[in-house]
């Protein structure tokens, strides 16, 4: 409890409920209170600094104090077609990835479009073909939804023993924001989808023209035609004006920039279903049409690149999401998986969205191995990623949703325990 003057303001019933606040906190964390308080100087309450702040802004900044940042990987030969940007789970609360921190893959770059210029047309095996302006989608009854997008490539560095240096370069390519437009749904009935429509075929307005296919049943269901996030417009690199939010299912298929959508009989079989984002197993054939992302979690605090201060109590958070529905459970191991307790999740826990766990650790100063393990609705756990070398062998690239490890060194460290 921290021992601080008491303050003449305050009765003392209030001061009495003011203490009882950090006792039910908990011994243990107490301590940490004590551990971390500042002395307290009386005079140091005075208005500082005296001189007038800023004026009020047109359009907000960060603090100049935040440097959180996306981590750019860029290849020199094509750096266009391999760009790709991950968000600093690290750096993030809650469950919302901020706008400016959502992650990014472009195959061609980002297009600049003006929305007053872009349509959507939705053609094929439809009995009334139609094409829709930005402003005439606005105009119809809109949902918002908080859903998770994740790469397919995510964690992909973790397949192998060379495992990445921290959460963010790991597994930065999955963020969480709320996202308006209209459900694809409605605009399919609008056009009559014909009885032989079994896939449609989503189309990008960037110049390499990114397609992929995507089951009717799927595209009747929940997928949307997106013109928000985060309570404003897509931003550029999100697919401004519109994009496809296709719910739990890899990034590849949320198609950006949105500009046709063609009702075909089968799949299209693009470059990008076929000779990308397909997993060669070890028989030599190719899984395709590996949609679902599967349930994953990961401790981002602490983790890889942190230095604890000594033993004592800390706060284990992360993050945890399943593209086949809710979160039902994350347990936490300090043993390296030899033993598990539950995580607290923080509510509402959203289907196919990023849910927040937290758990109190008490760090006894010696080597640790810590991990979280998510299970979702449909009572699927998340393995271990040498459990799924066992079945998809070592060419995979896609679909990594593999326990994630840190090792705690008794001097504070904490490093990638794939790291060998
Ligand atoms: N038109 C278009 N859509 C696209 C892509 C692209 O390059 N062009 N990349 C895809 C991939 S591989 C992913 S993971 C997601 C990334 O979405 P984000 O950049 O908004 O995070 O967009 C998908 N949609
Ligand atoms: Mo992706």
């Amino acid at each position: 409890m921290p021992r601080m003057e008491p303050s003449r303001s305050r009765d003392d019933a209030s001061r009495r409920r003011f203490l009882s606040r950090f006792f039910s906190l908990g011994a243990a964390w107490s301590a940490a209170l004590v551990a971390c308080r500042s002395k307290y100087r009386p005079d140091s309450d005075a208005l500082e600094p005296r001189a007038l702040g800023a004026p009020v802004s047109e359009y907000g900044a960060r603090s100049t104090f935040e440097k959180a940042k996306r981590f750019v990987q860029q290849d020199r030969q094509v750096p266009l077609e391999e760009s790709a940007s991950q968000t600093p789970l690290h750096d993030t609360f809650g469950i919302i990835t901020p706008s400016s921190l959502h992650f990014e893959r472009h195959h061609s770059g980002v297009p600049q479009i003006d929305p007053a210029r872009h349509t959507l047309t939705i053609h094929g095996l439809v009995d009334r073909p139609l094409v829709f302006t930005v402003d005439e989608l606005k105009r119809l009854p809109s949902v918002s939804r908080i859903y998770f997008l994740e790469c397919s490539g995510n964690s992909r560095s973790e397949w192998r023993s060379s495992g990445a240096t921290d959460a963010q370069r790991g597994h930065g390519l999955t963020s969480c924001s709320e996202w308006t437009g209209v459900p694809l749904s409605m605009l399919l009935k609008e056009c009559a989808v014909k009885p032989e429509g079994a896939w449609i075929l989503a189309e990008g307005a960037d110049p390499g023209r990114h397609d992929r296919s995507i089951p009717i049943v799927k595209a009747m269901d929940d997928v949307m035609v997106a013109y928000g996030q985060n309570g404003e417009p897509l931003r550029p690199e999100q697919g401004y004006p519109l994009r496809l939010l296709v719910p739990g299912w890899e990034g590849n298929v949320n198609v950006k920039w949105l500009r046709r959508v063609k009702v075909l009989d089968r799949p299209a079989m693009s470059r990008e279903e076929t000779s990308k984002y397909t997993d060669l197993m070890p028989d030599g054939t190719a899984r395709q049409f590996t949609f679902y992302m599967e349930a994953k979690s990961l401790i981002t605090r602490p983790s890889a690149g942190d230095r604890l201060r000594g033993a004592g109590v800390y706060e284990l958070t992360g993050l945890a999401w399943s593209g086949r529905g809710a979160i039902a459970r994350v347990e936490i191991t300090i043993d390296g998986g030899q033993s598990w307790t539950a995580a607290e999740l923080q509510t509402p826990v959203l289907p196919k969205a990023h849910t927040r766990f937290r758990w109190s650790w008490k760090w006894d100063g010696r080597d640790a191995l810590l991990a979280s393990r998510a299970t979702d609705e449909t009572g699927y756990t998340q393995p271990t990623v040498q459990r799924l070398v066992e079945i998809r062998g070592v060419n995979s690239n896609y679909h990594n949703n593999g326990i994630q490890m840190w090792k705690v060194d008794s001097n504070g460290t904490v490093t990638n325990a794939n790291r060998t």
